[in-house]
């Protein structure tokens, strides 16, 4: 860490060279973030002028804000807490799958109001590497809509739209690599030296050797190894992810200096949520696995206090798939002082859901529960049951002890039967990234639908008891307390894609089958409740208007497991009014209440005490009778 070096800044001075409410700003906040950029880049001698030059760029950043923009900073200065509500819903998409293009999303906009939804992820929308692209996650450019989705005045109309409509666009900001055709690649590869230090190149092969023995393979198989040789830079450039996805160099302040001014960019434009792409590897040590080192938190804490200089309105959210008893530092826990992401995915919640369902047990729920440490004010979990990516078991696998919280033969168990592997499943899974070192576990792939097995059932029997298997997770996921999250085509039971494209892209990276187009046919049946898809629609949407009538199912209502009798059974209290149950077996079960007081069932409206009865796979909520 740095020593410091020069004096600080006169901030009065610097925030003279903002508009005033954004001084206003910089004054309060101006302190942590130098503090933390001098612990980044102190080092450097010409740090104060790099610094001068930052705020100046801020200062520009925070001027350039749309008025109507800057009317929303002030809205969500006064109300802070907006996205903690018990009515905020997310859904993530892909644009040119969802709607084509940017524009054709906004022609979604009515369906997304239908089913509640307030928060949209359109996974990666700007310029992407020409050929593959990992799904858009190798960027060619931070300032340019991907041509075949629109222009960036259409990204300013759908935002716009968006916007109007009360929904909440949230963007990837990729942030730990940029792809390999990008301006700032090509110029390194060209031999521009101040271009090769925004990425760690190694020189010799020994050095690389050294390096790997630390460092894990993100995706063995289809991209083995941590580095690329590159011919015209005589040397290997560190790639975590694909060859073709570059490192930034954080230790070096033009990168974060460019990444923070192209977030700025974007918010501008109207993104209201940044979701920072790979958060835990931004920063390298070797010798280490580069995976949350102390400074990738300190470039966090620097990104959010130039969010609450210049664009206040704006939250953070932290993909990074991590144990959870990595992930609360990203939330800021148990660090009073320092704010970093308001919002994170709950990976292992996820994971531990799955694993619940397969062994008919909750023992991972509770763990994982348990692990779950309690957030600070104004920052909250995002709770989801699938996304674009695999499910990541290791999360699951240690806990802080380093002790086992899940044996990874019983992983292998639950993975198996998630890919259909054992003659009893239902589920239609692959598993992911294979290659890796023999026996390994890594993750799983699949639409929800195929691994609850609607995709496979037969006759209307099965078909109810697989919904009921989807409901009961997407119902805890609304349940347990924070953002829930719907993938794109879980809400119409939608399956893996089994086009010819989807087969031939996922025999390197099985990802690919949890990426489907948006089934039109089905979505044209979604009101209709005697359809597949319209009983799936139907039944999580009457979930969801429960859920928006229930002020203890706010994200920052304080969450209690409940003990239960039966290992299959999950219980959740929110605050000391409302209860969950969730059955996680194909059996009935009975589960007892808290006390002696009445509750009444949310949808039955029947009034109970005592043992309550829960069908397989159910999910009840009830609330407390007043006595
Ligand atoms: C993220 O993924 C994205 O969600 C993936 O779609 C990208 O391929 C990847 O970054 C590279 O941009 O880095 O911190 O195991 O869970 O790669 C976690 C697969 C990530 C993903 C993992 C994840």
């Amino acid at each position: 860490m740095h020593t410091g070096s020069g004096s600080a800044p006169k901030l009065s001075e610097l925030a003279g060279h903002f508009e005033p409410a954004a001084a206003a700003r910089f004054l309060q906040q101006g302190d942590t973030l130098h503090r933390a950029l001098q612990q980044l880049y102190g080092d450097d001698a010409n740090f104060a002028g790099w610094f001068e030059h930052l705020a100046h760029e801020l200062a520009q950043a925070a001027a350039q804000r749309p008025a109507n923009l800057k009317e929303l900073d002030t809205a969500r200065c006064a109300g802070p807490d907006w996205f903690l509500g018990q009515s905020v819903l997310a859904y993530c998409a892909y644009a040119d799958r969802f709607g084509g293009s940017l524009l054709g999303v906004a022609t979604r906009i009515p369906y997304l109001q239908e089913l509640g939804v307030n928060v949209l992820h359109l996974l990666p929308f700007l310029r992407a590497r020409a050929g593959d692209n990992d799904g858009g996650f190798a960027v060619s450019s931070f300032e340019e809509v991907q041509p075949s989705l629109g222009a960036n005045e259409d990204l300013d109309r759908l935002t716009a739209e968006l916007r109007r409509a009360g929904i909440s666009l949230v963007a990837d900001l990729v942030l730990n690599h940029v792809a390999d055709d990008h301006e700032w690649a090509i110029a390194a590869r060209a031999g521009d030296r101040s271009r090769q230090d925004f990425f760690h190149v190694l020189h010799d092969e020994t050095s690389v050797h050294q390096a790997e023995q630390s460092l894990e393979e993100v995706f063995p198989g289809a991209a083995p190894g941590n580095f690329t040789y590159v011919p015209q830079m005589g040397g290997w450039v560190w790639t975590t992810f694909y060859p073709y996805q570059w490192d930034l160099n954080y230790a070096n302040p033009q990168v974060f200096f460019q990444i923070a001014i192209a977030m700025l960019r974007l918010a501008n434009r109207g993104v209201e949520i940044f979701r920072l792409d790979s958060a835990p590897f931004l920063w390298k040590r070797t010798g280490t696995t580069c995976r949350n080192l102390p400074e990738v938190h300190t470039v966090l804490a620097a990104l959010r206090a130039i969010v609450e200089i210049c664009a206040p309105a704006v939250l953070l959210m932290a993909e990074a798939i991590v144990p959870v008893q990595e992930l609360g530092p990203y939330l800021g826990v148990g660090m009073p002082a320092r704010r970093e992401c308001h919002i994170a995915y709950h990976s292992s919640l996820m994971a531990a859901s799955w694993a619940s369902l397969v062994r008919e047990d909750c023992t991972a729920l509770r763990q994982v529960s348990a692990q779950t440490p309690p957030l600070p004010a104004l920052a909250a979990w995002v709770t989801y049951v699938r996304c674009h990516d695999d499910i990541v078991w290791p999360v699951l696998q240690t806990d802080e002890a380093g002790a086992a919280a899940w044996l990874p033969d019983e992983l292998r168990h639950v993975a198996a039967f998630l890919q259909g592997e054992s003659a009893s499943s239902y589920a239609r899974g692959r598993a992911s990234f294979g290659g890796g070192e023999p026996g390994a576990l890594h993750g799983t792939n699949g639409m929800t639908a195929a691994l609850v097995g609607l995709a496979t059932a037969s006759g209307a029997d099965e078909y109810a008891a697989a919904l009921q298997r989807m409901l009961l997770l997407y119902g805890l996921a609304m349940t347990f307390g924070g953002i829930p999250l719907i993938y794109m085509g879980d809400e119409l039971g939608q399956g893996n894609d089994d086009s010819e494209q989807a087969l031939r892209m996922s025999r390197l990276d099985s990802r690919w089958i949890q990426r489907p187009p948006m089934d039109t046919a089905r979505l044209a049946q979604h009101r209709d409740p005697a359809s597949a898809a319209g009983a799936v629609f139907t039944s999580l949407r009457s979930w969801i208007g429960l859920r928006q009538s229930q002020p203890a199912l706010r994200a920052d209502v304080p969450a209690t497991v409940l003990s239960t009798a039966h290992a299959a059974v999950f219980g959740l209290g929110r605050g000391d009014r409302f209860v969950a149950y969730f059955n996680f077996s194909g059996q009935a079960q009975l589960a007892r209440l808290p006390g002696r007081a009445r509750w009444r069932d949310l949808r039955s409206q029947q009034s109970c005490t005592g043992l309550l009865p829960l069908d397989p796979w159910q999910m009840r909520w009830l609330t407390r009778e007043p006595a």
